[in-house]
């Protein structure tokens, strides 16, 4: 056996001893004191914090209240969502349309929040899908998804959407290379010589926050796991890791982790834009889609583009930087001041943190060990400040507090350790149940950070809850960070499998959540703003039903003279102007989902019966005393 592979057994043997010896007998060994009342919020009283948290391979995101851990939103991103109607209606569907065709899944691990000089701003939060690479933006003041843009030359979107500090670019790096040339019908074992990875620069216009392919670099055929942008003296570069620089085809470890060191690659972007303007990049054909969802029509479009602009890092020699990393670096984590940039190989016994300061003096002396792949390699020592040494065992993400302090979650010993970043010292360690994966600090990635809590978003969650047969939800944990130490006062199960999560102070949100869409602006095409306007119409085989939905009855509520082999529209308007009031659509055998129409919206649901009969709708979601009551008929002739 290679001295690796025992490396990599010693620390998966140690991860299940650690499990078994450090668990507590009961919950009262791991929480003290007041924790109860730090998390306690009275009941009619609102959290202090939201907390958006990725949904993982459930394509959701999810949205808790903190501390009290309340679940207050699922919103559906990259996934079909039954409650809400949400890529069954007719209008989302095209939400989740790609140039693969209806895509209604994928594997969302990233949130992150638009940012205005560093700081978190409230408008929106973008998502990354992992699986067919896309990112999505969804929109705040309606927690809906409202934008969604598939990314090109590109596979395992998992370095996304991590942003610059004016929300100036969403980034998106590729985490399976993949062949890029005309013809990718191609042996896998070519993957030296034909497989690339990309890096895309999504530019997100100021006001409405439309997202388009600003550029895509091109990159030499390594895996790009995580990135963060500069902030402030760095403002202008974007720092991503990467892993398997061996590049290796299988990525067994005696293969893709044989070096002792991957990269992290340091991006002037600020330059890139500068050649982009000089007319650098090369156009490529290049297939991807781009959806949107409009507030005003109700309805999504979806659109297909055939192109986007390349910049080749390896002819413009001074975009791109590797610096040396550590054995398989996951985390790459810029401090609040933009000086630190933390890198985390899973496989290290030691945290190194990179000096922006160092790194552009490295790059004006040219202190470089060589080049890789055409782009310069930093030398390690030219671009280190220091490392944290025997900091816990695979360190994966860091957030910060602002007051000089970095939080590291590390995964095989199971714990998060709080160390300061000017003498690199630890100071605390809690222990994690268990193997956690990202942490959160509200504000934690951005130029200020509100160091009240850190919370753990952990893989495993064994015998913190009741059983629920093979599988548990998987569990979060909040803990105080406003004292020296780190004290754990809440569990709290999530949706899905939480990656990395954001929290924001509730107030620069709820002050401008949407409380009802305005009947008179809507621009559906098949709204009817009063029962008056109800009607029912054919067109050929389409029967289109104008319905409205006002407590406690449909209008029209008897609908006769549809054909068999017709196609049936529900278009339904939801007349009220009160907040909190949806209300639900469903018709017997329809083979796809209810609606649910907020306030002033119009929705619409297709429907092909398949027998002549006589069929009930009725409203799905609870809306008054006399909510039973609102149904109605369809009847259905033979032809
Ligand atoms: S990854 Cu999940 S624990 Cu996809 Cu951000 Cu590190
Ligand atoms: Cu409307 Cu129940």
């Amino acid at each position: 056996m290679k001295p690796l592979n025992q490396t990599l057994l010693l620390i998966s043997l140690a991860a299940g001893s650690w499990l078994t010896a450090c668990k507590p007998n009961n919950a009262a060994t791991a929480i003290s004191g007041d924790a109860a009342v730090k998390a306690y919020v009275p009941p009619g009283k609102y959290d202090e914090f939201y907390n958006f948290v990725s949904g993982g391979f459930s394509g959701q995101l999810s949205v808790y209240g903190l501390p009290s851990g309340r679940l207050l939103r699922v919103i559906p991103v990259f996934s079909v969502d039954p409650e809400k109607g949400y890529g069954y209606s007719e209008n989302t569907k095209a939400m989740l349309n790609t140039s693969h065709g209806f895509v209604p899944w994928d594997d969302l691990h990233h949130t992150e929040l638009s940012q205005t000089n560093g700081e978190i701003d409230g408008r929106w939060v973008f998502a990354n899908a992992n699986n067919t690479p896309r990112v999505a933006r969804i929109d705040l003041k309606t927690f809906r998804t409202a934008e969604i843009l598939e990314l090109p030359n590109s596979a395992g979107n998992h370095s996304s959407p991590f942003i610059t500090e004016n929300t100036e670019y969403v980034v998106a790096g590729t985490r399976f290379s993949v062949p890029t040339g005309d013809n990718q019908d191609v042996p896998i074992a070519s993957y030296k010589q034909n497989f690339k990875g990309s890096l895309s620069f999504i530019s997100v216009e100021p006001t409405t926050g439309k997202m388009d392919i600003a550029f895509q670099l091109q990159t030499p055929g390594v895996n790009f796991d995580l990135s963060h942008a500069g902030k402030g003296p760095s403002h202008g570069w974007f720092f991503f890791s990467c892993y398997n620089s061996e590049q290796a085809n299988t990525l067994l470890e005696v293969n893709a982790s044989q070096r002792d060191k991957d990269f992290i690659l340091a991006v002037n972007w600020k330059k890139a834009e500068e050649y982009l303007k000089a007319g650098k990049g090369v156009k490529k054909a290049s297939k991807y889609s781009r959806s949107h969802y409009d507030e005003k029509t109700h309805q999504a479009t979806n659109e297909i583009m055939n192109e986007v602009t390349v910049l080749d890092p390896a002819v413009l020699k001074d975009i791109c930087y590797f610096i040396p990393c550590p054995k398989s670096p996951h985390g790459c984590d810029v401090d609040p001041t933009g000086e630190y940039i933390v890198g985390s190989g899973k496989l290290a016994a030691l945290l190194p943190v990179f000096s922006y300061t160092k790194i552009q003096k490295a790059i004006a002396d040219k202190a470089f060990d060589g080049e890789f792949e055409g782009i310069p390699v930093i030398k390690y020592e030219a671009a280190l400040y220091g490392e944290v040494q025997k900091p816990g065992l695979g360190p994966l993400h860091t957030e910060f507090d602002g007051k000089g302090n970095a939080y590291t979650s590390f995964f095989v010993s199971s714990e998060i350790v709080k160390w300061n970043i000017k003498d690199l010292k630890v100071l605390d360690r809690v222990p994690t149940y268990y193997s956690i994966g990202h942490l959160c600090v509200p504000g934690g990635d951005s130029r200020k950070p509100n160091p009240k809590y850190v919370i753990a978003y952990n893989k495993i969650t064994k015998d913190r809850y009741l059983p629920t047969g093979p599988e548990l939800a998987q569990s979060a944990q909040l803990f105080d960070i406003s004292g020296d130490k780190m004290q754990l006062i809440l569990d709290f199960p999530t949706i899905g499998e939480p990656h990395y999560a954001q929290a924001v102070s509730a107030d620069l949100i709820s002050k401008n959540s949407t409380r009802i869409y305005k009947i008179d602006e809507n621009a559906n095409p098949y709204v009817s703003k009063g029962e008056k306007e109800t009607k029912v119409v054919r067109e050929g085989n389409k029967v289109h039903v104008y319905a409205t939905a006002i407590r406690s009855h449909f209008s029209p509520d008897n609908i006769e003279g549809v054909k068999l082999g017709d196609e049936v529209y529900f278009h339904v308007t939801n007349l009220e102007q009160d907040w909190d009031i949806p209300h639900g659509f469903a018709v017997k055998g329809a083979n796809n989902a209810e609606l649910l129409i907020m306030p002033g919206e119009t929705q619409t649901l297709k429907w092909v019966p398949e027998k002549a009969g006589v069929y009930p709708f009725y409203c799905t979601d609870f809306c008054s005393a006399l909510h039973q009551e609102m149904s109605g008929y369809i009847r259905v002739s033979a032809p």
